[in-house]
């Protein structure tokens, strides 16, 4: 059994999962990576969960895949055979990505540090990206021959538009998180010790929220990305459909007609 590399906890309906190699600035490797998936699907299982926050230990938020790792690490000998990372990104990388964008359930990133590589991928995935004034965001693959991976080809160009994702993704510069946020890369910038207190406190206001339809919600947008105007305006009807027969928006509905705070229960 491999050590555990995320810390879990919980405070009422927040779950906090915290990335946690901080002398390698929380650089994934495979048991880390099957951890945090992990991790993400016992949350959304959990009925008790509102809101998810994934955070890093230490300085870093996450330098991207473990580069000493031995399942990838490039031999130095020309005389061995290359190594196949396209298995790594298939059975560790995409099935973390998926499960994080298939979460019932709002997820922030709270950036503590740097978030480099799939580290980036990581935190951009997430619904709502909060960083500290001394995080920043690098897209390091270019670096060393590789291209943005766990998602981040889909992500980057939806975020910030082709021609900022074409620059971040082929210079590989240092992104400050005040920069991040001015090119609309982030949701916000807040000043480093008031960062863990923010992301509580959002996560607090998210899990009181209708949580089901805040998923619908990210799902319907992202599909309407790759549909026309009709056929988006019909899965809006969809969903609006199912959230319709939801107890949510019955004690939505009711809670205004009444004037008073709502309860919201659904997951
Ligand atoms: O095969 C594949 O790779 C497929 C998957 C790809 C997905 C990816 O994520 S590719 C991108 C991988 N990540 C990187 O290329 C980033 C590498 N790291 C850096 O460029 C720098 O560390 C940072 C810019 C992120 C931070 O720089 P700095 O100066 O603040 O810290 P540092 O001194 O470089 O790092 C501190 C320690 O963390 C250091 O260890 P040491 O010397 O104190 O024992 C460093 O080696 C370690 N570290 C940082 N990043 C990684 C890492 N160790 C292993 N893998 C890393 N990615």
């Amino acid at each position: 059994m491999p050590e555990m590399q995320i810390e879990i906890s919980q405070d009422g309906a927040v779950r906090t999962v915290t990335l946690n190699r901080p002398a390698a600035l929380n650089a994934f490797t495979t048991p880390m990576l099957v951890q945090l998936r992990q991790a993400l699907e016992d949350a959304a299982a959990d009925k008790a969960v509102r809101c998810v926050v994934i955070t890093g230990a230490g300085r870093g938020f996450c330098a991207g895949q473990d580069l000493s790792d031995a399942l990838i690490k490039p031999s130095l000998d020309p005389a061995d055979a290359p190594k196949d990372i396209g298995h790594l990104i298939d059975n560790y990388y995409i099935p973390l990505a998926k499960s994080l964008r298939a979460m019932p359930i709002p997820v922030i990133a709270a950036v503590n540090g740097v978030a480099a590589g799939a580290g980036a991928s990581l935190a951009l995935s997430c619904d709502l990206v909060l960083a500290g004034a001394s995080a920043s965001f690098i897209q390091a693959f270019a670096k060393i021959g590789l291209v943005p991976d766990c998602g981040g080809t889909w992500l980057l160009p939806r975020l910030v538009g082709r021609a900022k994702a074409l620059e971040l993704a082929l210079l590989g510069d240092k992104l400050p998180a005040a920069e991040a946020q001015a090119i609309g890369l982030i949701y916000r910038c807040v000043p480093d010790e008031d960062l863990a207190a923010t992301a509580q406190a959002l996560a607090l206001r998210l899990s009181q929220m209708p949580v089901r339809a805040l998923a619908a919600t990210r799902k319907v947008m992202d599909e309407a990305l790759l549909l026309d105007f009709g056929s988006a305006l019909k899965a809006e009807s969809v969903a609006q459909s199912q959230m319709g027969f939801g107890t949510d928006y019955l004690e939505g509905a009711a809670a205004f007609l009444q004037k008073r705070k709502p309860s919201f229960t659904d997951r």
